[in-house]
């Protein structure tokens, strides 16, 4: 069964899911790699996303296959730019960063990719990507030459949204950046959920447990945490049993 069916079951019955995001140029080494892996797998994670803006180490290949040699959490590959690709990987958030106007991440980069991924077996999500103005510069709205949108506009993110929908694009992820001052705005998170009828995931700054709850709350069906496990890997465990709690009080198992 494709993953990303998978994704949808658990979307369509209101089940919240739980992304870590691994930027392998943020790791200090493969051991502290080794172990934030183990910490995730230990507390049963829904999945592995891999990704960041640049590639400065060569931890991206090494990193996926630490995770498939241990665990089937699926790995979803959340790329910067088109050389971004490790075949090893079960699924590639294929992104469009429908909040810009910057032909080249709407159409150039895909086209620079498509034929290997045509040809390989990994899953392609055909992703509309939202960055929200999240209160500092963030390497993505740096790196992709694009305005976000104003935090606090949720008539643009949701018409935006719904754009993305309506040309095909079969999740939609909204994003203030990783290392955000602040996440998306549960309202904003509200709006863009009753808008759309393909799965949302939300991520970028979410460094609290408070603020997971919040955002699964208001309407996202995955959130992404990155760079607060980074700096505390306790989160982690924090973050999976809110998810479970949360679960369950929805029933929804
Ligand atoms: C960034 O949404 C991800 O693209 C995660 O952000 O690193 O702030 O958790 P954080």
């Amino acid at each position: 069964k494709k993953i990303i069916n998978r994704l949808n079951s658990s979307a369509t019955e209101g089940k919240k899911s739980f992304a870590l995001l691994i930027d392998p140029d943020k790791v200090q080494n493969l051991l502290e790699l080794q172990r934030i892996i183990h910490t995730a797998i230990e507390n049963k994670v829904d999945y592995f996303m891999v990704g960041g803006s640049l590639i400065l180490s060569d931890f991206l290949g090494p990193c996926i296959s630490h995770i498939k040699a241990q665990t089937e959490i699926p790995v979803v590959l959340f790329p910067g730019n088109n050389q971004y690709i490790d075949l090893q990987a079960d699924a590639i958030l294929y992104l469009s960063l429908i909040s810009g106007r910057n032909a080249d991440l709407l159409i150039g980069q895909h086209v620079l990719s498509a034929p290997i991924l045509k040809r390989s077996k990994i899953e392609v999500w055909p992703t509309g990507y939202m960055l929200v103005d999240g209160g500092n510069k963030t390497s993505v709205s740096y790196m992709s030459n694009t305005n976000p949108i104003p935090h606090d506009k949720y008539d643009i993110a949701m018409s935006t949204a719904i754009a993305g929908e309506l040309l095909g694009q079969q999740l939609i992820y909204m994003d203030a950046g990783s290392g955000a001052e602040y996440m998306i705005s549960d309202r904003m998170i509200a709006s863009v959920k009753r808008a759309i009828d393909i799965p949302l995931i939300v991520g970028g700054g979410i460094n609290t447990v408070q603020k997971a709850k919040s955002a699964w709350k208001s309407g996202a069906d995955v959130i992404v945490v990155g760079n607060a496990i980074e700096k505390n890997p306790e989160l982690l465990i924090e973050i999976t049993e809110a998810k479970t709690l949360l679960n369950e009080q929805l029933n929804v198992h």
